[in-house]
């Protein structure tokens, strides 16, 4: 910067000079309109408003004016300087609505295109339907017991006075393991917890054990060799077949409603005397036992009626072995299928769709049944 100069002429100041700061304002324009980005404009406004651009330059030479002449220069060169501001306000708005612009076309999200969304997991129904027969008992006060699938053979069967020669011990009905003198089984029955429970535990007992069971038979429309039981077991004093009846009404009405036509029949299980068998009314012949060709029905054999499961009065022996006294505690039972119970409850035609997996067979049921 020059020093104060009274003498000074300030036309003669050639960074003053009306062109030249006019060249300035032109050429600091041009780079300001050729800033095709943001950065770019950042770029540019060093070079039109920084501390060493023609304007800055030429604004620092006013002080060494004489005081007559600064007010003109001032108003030229501050003129100029609010010239090239406005211009770079209005180019970084130009330029920031393009960008905006640009973004919203870039990112736009096309809200119509399907979702990716996988589709939530539910269990099976069997299994939700066993949760609901547990619930039904656990909400009475009973508890929950287990027992593995892969059971000593002792307690599938000796234990349960099935003797050695029980056609259910046959190789038609078992899965034996090899070899098969080593005493296992994959348990053909949930009764072995049965066992299990009142060998560990003091009556009162009152248990609720559902799990799979495994059998030799045939996949037809009532069967699977491999399905499900809920087995129930009750130990007191004084309990009576009254008590049985009265658990099987209970858990029937829980599970199938009011109007749900049951049987029980005179039967035989070697763990309980006496033995029942209760069967449910076939929801497909609704009970005539015939098809619509006028053959019998499939569903049902013929009977009109499908079996739900087994109970009766846990055996004086049975008790004797696992330690209870016979005389001072009595105790019902009962097994029944779970497959036969969705069956029953949701009109499953077969049972095939319950163990082939098709998810489309799951999917009616969602996540409650
Ligand atoms: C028993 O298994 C006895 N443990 C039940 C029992 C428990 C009796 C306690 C007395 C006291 P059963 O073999 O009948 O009984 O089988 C019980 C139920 O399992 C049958 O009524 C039926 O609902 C179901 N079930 C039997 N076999 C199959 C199969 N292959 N597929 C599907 N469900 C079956």
């Amino acid at each position: 910067m020059s020093g104060p100069n009274t003498n000074y002429d300030p036309v003669e100041v050639a960074a003053l000079d009306p062109a030249v700061i006019e060249a300035a304002v032109a050429e600091a324009l041009g780079a300001i309109e050729s800033a095709a980005s943001i950065e770019e404009l950042k770029a540019a406004r060093i070079g039109v408003q920084g501390e060493r651009s023609p304007l800055a330059l030429a604004n620092r030479e006013i002080g060494a004016l004489p005081p007559s002449a600064r007010a003109e220069a001032g108003k030229r060169v501050g003129a100029a300087r609010a010239r090239v501001a406005a211009a770079l306000t209005a180019r970084e708005a130009e330029l920031e609505r393009e960008r905006d612009e640009r973004i919203l076309v870039e990112e736009r999200a096309d809200v119509t295109l399907p979702a990716l969304r996988r589709p939530p997991g539910a269990r099976h129904p069997v299994e939700l339907v066993a949760q609901r027969l547990v619930d039904t008992f656990v909400s009475m006060g009973w508890e929950v017991a287990e027992g593995p699938e892969l059971e000593s053979e002792w307690l599938n069967f000796d234990a349960l006075n099935l003797g050695p020669d029980h056609p259910a011990r046959q190789m038609q009905d078992t899965f034996f393991l090899d070899p098969v003198d080593c005493g296992l089984v994959l348990r053909t029955q949930t009764s072995p917890v049965q066992i299990r429970t009142m060998l560990e535990r003091q009556p009162p007992i009152y248990v609720v054990a559902p799990g799979k069971v495994y059998r030799t038979d045939d996949l037809d429309a009532t069967h699977t060799p491999v399905f499900h039981q809920i087995e129930c077991l009750a130990v007191d004093r004084g309990l009576t077949m009254a008590h049985l009846r009265g658990a099987l009404d209970a858990f029937v009405r829980a599970m199938f409603g009011e109007g749900t036509r049951t049987r029980v029949r005179a039967s035989y299980f070697p763990f309980t005397e006496p033995s029942m068998e209760t069967d449910f009314g076939c929801f497909v012949c609704h009970g005539a036992g015939t098809s619509g060709d006028g053959g019998s029905c499939r569903t049902c054999g013929g009977s009109g009626w499908i079996e739900l499961g087994g109970s009766g009065m846990v055996n004086r022996k049975v008790l004797r072995a696992c330690g209870i006294d016979p005389e001072v505690y009595s105790g019902f039972a009962f097994g029944l299928g779970i497959e036969r119970a969705l069956m029953l409850r949701h009109g499953v035609q077969g049972m095939h769709e319950m163990v082939e997996g098709d998810v489309r067979f799951s999917q009616q049921f969602g996540r409650e049944v």
